[in-house]
């Protein structure tokens, strides 16, 4: 399998986010890349290529240019302003307020987020510009007759919406290789997201149509983030109405429950007829990820590729989540392994 991989993810590296009331060290940090490419390297898993630059053309099928131009901007801002650290916004829109558009830089960037988890730093546009740029190559090289490929973003993207960040997210990059497939000519793309976290920012951008089919699997929003989305009777609106299925699922959930889970959003997604599948690939429901609460075993990853390869379809993995830096590698691989062995 190829996976596509660009070094200006390490232009992205948050200092600190909020937890419990304390301000700890971003767990969304430059080493969860090295170590699966580390991992890729070390199973041989296939060549890895450096991403193609397909423009922003493909970013504003997704995202809006006021966003686009917003979050590229930001930091030049925040320096014109004596900026101190990262760029971090603290007041949303939230029920009550208007959703005016403010003038000020912090005015903006609570309208363009929705939570203190996605924070701008020196060279966080260039590392998600480039993490989109590989969700696209990946997505190319499937185009062009590849089954599969990996796609090793990060930052993440499945909590990204149209015009938000957050979640350690700023650009919805399987949402945008998703889209790429439709301009291409594909009539039906499936994406399947398993990460630990509901891709709230996929499910908004779909959510009306019936050309992506969503499915996810993850934690009960009802005691998990991202808290506001991710239901099950959220089922899709308008012509979507039928194509969004979320999988919430308990604390402390293991392969059992998961794995019927899975079993369950696989036989929609055969239903659906897709074409192709998208992978939101987060490994944030292993045992010991630090702010997750499944239990997944490094064994049950090579489990969950081979479901996804019984699917028979041409198949693009994106890199979502993850936490445990020391397995992340071995996790993340083992799906693949799984998918391609099958
Ligand atoms: C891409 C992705 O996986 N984003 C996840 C963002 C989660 N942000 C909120 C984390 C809150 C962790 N709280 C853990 C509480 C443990 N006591
Ligand atoms: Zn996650």
């Amino acid at each position: 399998m190829l996976t596509y991989y660009s070094d200006d993810h390490h232009l992205h590296h948050g200092s600190c986010e909020l937890m419990d009331g304390q301000l700890v060290p971003c767990f969304e940090k430059p080493q969860r890349a090295e170590h699966v490419l580390a991992r890729v390297k070390e199973r041989q898993l296939g060549a890895i290529h450096g991403p193609s630059d397909f423009g922003r053309a493909p970013l504003l099928r997704i995202h809006s240019a006021a966003y686009l131009d917003f979050f590229e901007g930001a930091w030049a801002r925040w320096q014109a302003e004596q900026g101190q650290g990262d760029l971090l916004p603290y007041t949303w829109p939230a029920r009550t307020l208007s959703e005016r558009l403010p003038s000020s830089l912090h005015g903006q960037l609570g309208y363009y987020s929705f939570d203190a988890g996605a924070p701008i730093t020196a060279g966080t546009w260039q590392a998600a510009y480039s993490a989109a740029q590989v969700a696209l190559s990946a997505q190319a090289a499937i185009a062009g007759g590849a089954h599969s490929a990996f796609a090793l973003c990060r930052p993440p993207g499945h909590h990204a919406a149209g015009e938000l960040m957050g979640g350690y997210c700023y650009l919805n990059n399987a949402a945008i290789a998703a889209q790429a497939f439709l301009d291409q000519g594909r009539t039906k793309v499936a994406i399947l997201d398993v990460d630990y976290h509901h891709g709230n920012g996929t499910q908004s951008i779909f959510y009306a149509r019936n050309d992506v089919l969503f499915t996810s699997i993850h934690g009960d929003p009802v005691a998990e983030f991202p808290f506001f989305l991710g239901y099950a009777d959220e089922l899709g609106e308008g012509s979507g109405a039928g194509y969004n299925l979320n999988l919430p699922l308990a604390a402390g959930s293991g392969w059992d429950v998961w794995g019927a889970a899975l079993e369950t959003a696989c036989q929609r997604i055969a239903a659906y007829g897709a074409e192709v599948i998208v992978v939101s690939l987060g490994v944030d429901t292993f045992k010991n990820d630090p702010i997750s609460q499944f239990k997944l075993d490094s064994p049950d990853y090579l489990r969950m590729g081979q479901r996804i390869a019984a699917l028979g379809l041409p198949t693009l993995f994106v890199m979502e989540g993850g936490y445990a830096v020391a397995e992340i590698g071995i996790n993340a691989v083992n799906v693949l392994e799984g998918f391609q062995n099958a």
